[in-house]
């Protein structure tokens, strides 16, 4: 393998806005590589399933709802050290503290309609790219 891996979701806000084509440029222009790509919708449950580790948390069902309210991009992405590079090109979670030219500074609406999604551990990068993808459609 040459790189570590990630996992990523364009999300409905970003997807609806037509951001999906600017923002796979700028993490490919970033020098990651595309190993897994899908257009797809999560259910309300879908959404829930991949969010579980934030069921306590008060926006849990705000966040399933909107991430199961219109389609998303999900893609598993390569790059050397990609979990923690990918989350310094997304920027911080409210678009507000992002840094400058961070795909949630640019592209994000809010705290929740956040434009992308970006795996927080290695562990968490298999995990979520294995609920969307099957190891034959990694590439
Ligand atoms: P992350 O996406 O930067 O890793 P997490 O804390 O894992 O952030 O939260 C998952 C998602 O839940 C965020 O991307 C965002 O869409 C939503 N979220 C996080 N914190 C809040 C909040 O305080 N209010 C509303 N939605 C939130
Ligand atoms: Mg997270």
């Amino acid at each position: 393998m040459s790189g570590n891996r990630t996992f990523t979701m364009i999300k409905p806000d970003a997807v609806s806005k037509s951001l999906s084509g600017k923002i796979i440029a700028q993490i490919e222009n970033a020098g990651f590589r595309i190993v897994a790509m899908k257009y797809t919708q999560l259910s309300k449950t879908d959404a829930e399933a991949f969010y579980s580790v934030h069921r306590e948390r008060p926006f849990y069902n705000s966040l399933t709802g909107f991430m199961s309210s219109g389609p998303i991009i999900a893609a598993i992405l390569e790059k050397d050290n990609a979990v923690e590079e990918f989350r310094k090109l997304i920027g911080s979670t409210n678009p507000e503290e992002a840094a400058e030219g961070t795909i949630r500074q640019l592209y994000a609406g809010n705290i929740e309609q956040n434009a992308v999604h970006g795996s927080d551990s290695d562990e968490n990068a298999i995990i979520e790219g294995s609920f969307f993808f099957s190891k034959l459609e990694e590439y």
